[in-house]
C-alpha cells in the first residue's frame, strides 16, 4: 500500500527537521501551540512527497506564485495522484489539534484529500501510525483558499507525533488536475 510505505519512509530525517520549525505559545492560552510552514527557505527539509502513476510534485521557488513569502508547493496528476506530507511533534500530550492549508487549484473539480496520521507514543519502533482524520475537498479553479484537516483528538498520552498529508487526486484519463499549496498551520491545545 503506497501511502503506508511512504509514511514509514520519512523516518529520522523528518525528525531532525523539526529543529527548524517555528513554535509560538500564546500568553492568553498558555497551553496552546501553533506550527506554521509557508514552504520558505528549503521546503524539502520539512516536506516529504509521494506520487503514484503520473502524479508529480515540486516547488515554485521565488516565482511570484506563493500566497505569502517567496515559495510554495505544487501538485499535478491525471490518472494518478500526488501528496506532500510533513511531520509535526508536540512535546506533551495535547487534547486536540486542528490543521489547515491554503490551496490554489488551477483546474475545476479538483479533489484534494487531507489526512492526519498519529503515532502511538508507546510504540518505540515508531511504526504504529494510525489514520485519525480524513477529509475530501472538491474545489474549482481560483485563488488560494483555506481547507481544513478537521480537529484531531490526539487520543494517546505522552508526546504527540502527527503527520499531515495533502493529496491531489487525478481526475482520470484526459482530466488533468493541478493545485498549488502554501501556508500550513497546526494549532494544538489542551
Ligand atoms: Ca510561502
Amino acid at each position: 500500500m503506497a501511502i503506508k510505505a511512504a509514511v514509514l519512509r520519512i523516518g529520522a530525517a523528518a525528525l531532525v527537521a523539526l529543529a527548524s520549525v517555528a513554535v509560538t505559545t500564546s500568553p492568553a492560552q498558555a497551553q496552546d501551540t501553533t506550527y506554521f510552514d509557508s514552504f520558505e527557505d528549503n521546503p524539502d527539509d520539512r516536506w516529504s512527497w509521494s506520487t503514484w502513476y503520473d502524479g508529480n510534485t515540486g516547488y515554485d521557488l521565488q516565482r511570484g506564485l506563493a500566497r505569502t513569502g517567496a515559495n510554495n508547493g505544487w501538485l499535478t496528476a491525471e490518472t494518478g495522484g500526488a501528496s506532500f506530507n510533513r511531520y509535526v511533534e508536540f512535546p506533551r500530550s495535547a487534547g486536540q489539534c486542528a490543521g489547515e492549508v491554503y490551496v490554489k487549484p488551477s483546474t475545476n473539480d479538483t479533489v484534494m484529500t487531507l489526512d492526519v496520521w498519529a503515532l502511538d507514543p508507546n510504540d518505540a519502533g515508531g511504526y504504529d501510525w494510525r489514520l485519525r482524520n480524513s477529509s475530501r475537498h472538491q474545489l474549482n479553479a481560483g485563488e488560494y483558499q483555506a481547507i481544513g484537516f478537521g480537529t484531531t483528538p490526539t487520543v494517546y498520552g505522552g508526546t504527540v507525533r502527527l503527520q499531515y498529508w495533502i493529496t491531489l487526486n487525478g481526475g482520470g484519463a484526459g482530466n488533468f488536475k493541478m493545485a498549488r499549496v502554501d501556508d500550513f498551520f497546526v494549532r494544538c491545545w489542551w
